[in-house]
């Protein structure tokens, strides 16, 4: 009996240890400009994103996460190489980078994982580290779009461009991937980035839809220093009327309205004007009668009118869009269950950062303010994580690479510079970051937000703003979440200010950025 006994317990433990002995598969979603606000596991105010949701449902839903620097292809070097911008080289959409460093692909690879990406990475037309690639050349396209492919060239594919990439990733899952390796797979959306083109299955749902307005819609920024005013991202005032608003350049022209930049019609060109003669002829059934409509009603609106009516028309375009990631992300999943790899991998949906939906009367990103610096983040991985659970830590792109290493049992290179989040899965919170460093540089250019860099707390944020300017900035976190008063100039909050000013030099000292970085990062610009 004792013999048997013994031999039982033994199997159980070889068993156990074979389970454990088989790394998981990663599954990383990532969609452009997808604000957290327009996701129903945050808040259903906007839209349901049911599949989505499932993540979040099935996993862990972060509360607080945020990025380093609020722009697209700094944020995907971010996360690529768990190193700050400063670092990395790549500060924002301009510069190239530097494809000499380490990116988390290559560790993957080297360790033995089967590795792929399909969509928009936005730089490198080689991504290292990958087995496989489909990646969108720069921006990419919503309709018909081009591709840059590891094996077969530079190729064109009719269609609704996160349709395909969904179609990419499906395929790659069901065809090759190899059985006997675990994956690190990519599946990176363009939507939800300007121009904002939903696929013909949700015109006409999301084009009939009125949505809340933000309390801030009309915000004057009066509280606010000199970066809010100056910066170029009003909805009324700074989005294109054909190319994000869907006018026809025509109609302007019949009605006398001046391109909003020198790029207005173009931008419209560029995504309507490559449509085939059957997706134009049913974007025109839908999209013609809002043209119509606008015609009729444009000489008798008031700027108020404009604001409240481009608002609806943005989210219209936006949400739609979105409806499309998570018809993907659904199918993607689905596939997971079905083919019995649900229990092993590791599914994460974020977003490159966040967005404003019309909060400050804006669209676009780039400031440290919440709506762009958060980012949604949602994880599940059955193996580790109890369903339905939240976590509310300061979390950062910048720690994606060193969590998924350690999730692959693979090292973490010394010089990354993210904190694993394992131990938050396991719903241990204590002893992890309680202060975020954020640093935005792309200034000159579109948008003109200037560059800044800062500490945020739980309580509070405290910001700088340099270059052309030298303006400090705090908000109360818990008193202002609108963050509509800067209060830098209140006496209550003198000791604060220099308490949070000595630790925002404490973690810049920590992470190695500098005045002289700061400086060489301006100079670059002056060539
Ligand atoms: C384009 C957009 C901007 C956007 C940047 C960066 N203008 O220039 O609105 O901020 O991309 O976006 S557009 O009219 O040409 O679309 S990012 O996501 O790549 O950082
Ligand atoms: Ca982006």
């Amino acid at each position: 009996m004792k013999q048997i006994l013994l031999f039982f317990i033994c199997f159980l433990l070889i068993s156990c240890n074979k389970k454990e002995a088989i790394p998981p598969n990663i599954l990383f979603i990532m969609s452009d400009d997808h604000a957290y606000q327009a996701i129903s596991a945050y808040s259903d105010q906007l839209i349901q994103t049911p599949n989505i949701d499932k993540i979040a449902k099935e996993g862990m839903l972060f509360t607080n996460a945020c990025v380093t620097n609020s722009i697209c292809a700094p944020s995907r070097a971010v996360i690529l190489t768990g190193k700050h911008s400063h670092i990395n080289g790549k500060i924002d959409n301009r510069f190239p980078f530097d494809t000499s460093q380490m990116t988390f692909p290559q560790l993957f690879q080297n360790g033995g994982y089967q590795t792929a990406m399909f969509g928009k990475l936005h730089f490198g037309n080689e991504p290292k580290g990958l087995d496989q690639y489909k990646i969108l050349p720069g921006q990419g396209t919503y309709y018909n779009p081009d591709f840059i492919t590891k094996k077969e060239g530079k190729i064109r594919i009719e269609g609704y461009t996160t349709d395909i990439i969904t179609d990419m990733t499906l395929d790659w899952l069901k065809n090759d991937r190899k059985k006997d390796q675990p994956f690190m797979l990519m599946y990176l959306h363009k939507a939800p980035h300007r121009e904002w083109l939903p696929p013909e299955r949700h015109y006409k749902n999301f084009t009939q839809k009125t949505f809340p307005e933000p309390e801030t819609l009309f915000d004057n920024y009066e509280g606010r220093g000199s970066a809010a005013k100056e910066a170029e991202m009003n909805l009324l005032t700074h989005m294109n009327w054909a190319g994000d608003s869907k006018i026809y350049p025509e109609v302007m022209d019949q009605l006398g309205i001046p391109e909003t930049s020198n790029w207005d019609k173009k931008a419209f060109e560029r995504e309507v004007g490559r449509m085939t003669p059957t997706q134009r002829a049913k974007w025109d059934k839908i999209y013609g009668p809002i043209n119509e409509e606008f015609i009729k009603n444009y000489p008798s609106m008031t700027s108020k009118d404009k604001m409240k009516w481009r608002y609806q028309r943005y989210m219209q375009d936006y949400l739609g869009s979105i409806a499309a990631v998570d018809d993907g992300v659904g199918q993607v999943l689905d596939y997971l269950t079905s083919a019995g790899l649900e229990e092993n991998t590791i599914v994460i949906y974020t977003s490159d950062q966040g967005f404003y939906l019309g909060e400050h009367g804006w669209f676009d990103k780039r400031f440290i303010y919440d709506e762009s610096f958060k980012t949604p983040l949602l994880v599940k991985w059955p193996e580790q994580i109890s369903p339905g659970s939240k976590n509310t830590n300061m979390v950062q792109n910048l720690d994606f690479a060193p969590t998924l290493l350690e999730a692959a049992r693979l090292p973490i290179p010394s010089d990354m510079q993210g904190e694993s989040l394992i131990p938050l899965f396991k719903g241990q919170k204590e002893s992890f970051r309680d202060a975020a460093y954020y640093h935005y540089y792309e200034y000159p250019a579109v948008h003109m937000v200037k560059r800044h860099y800062g500490i945020v707390t739980e309580e509070f944020k405290l910001i700088h703003f340099y270059d052309d300017i030298d303006e400090w900035e705090l908000y109360d976190r818990k008193n202002d979440p609108q963050e509509m008063q800067n209060q830098i100039e209140n006496p209550t909050y003198s000791d604060i200010i220099v308490d949070l000013k000595k630790r925002l030099e404490e973690l810049r000292i920590q992470y190695g950025d500098s005045r002289e970085l700061d400086q060489k990062y301006i100079d670059m610009y002056k060539n």
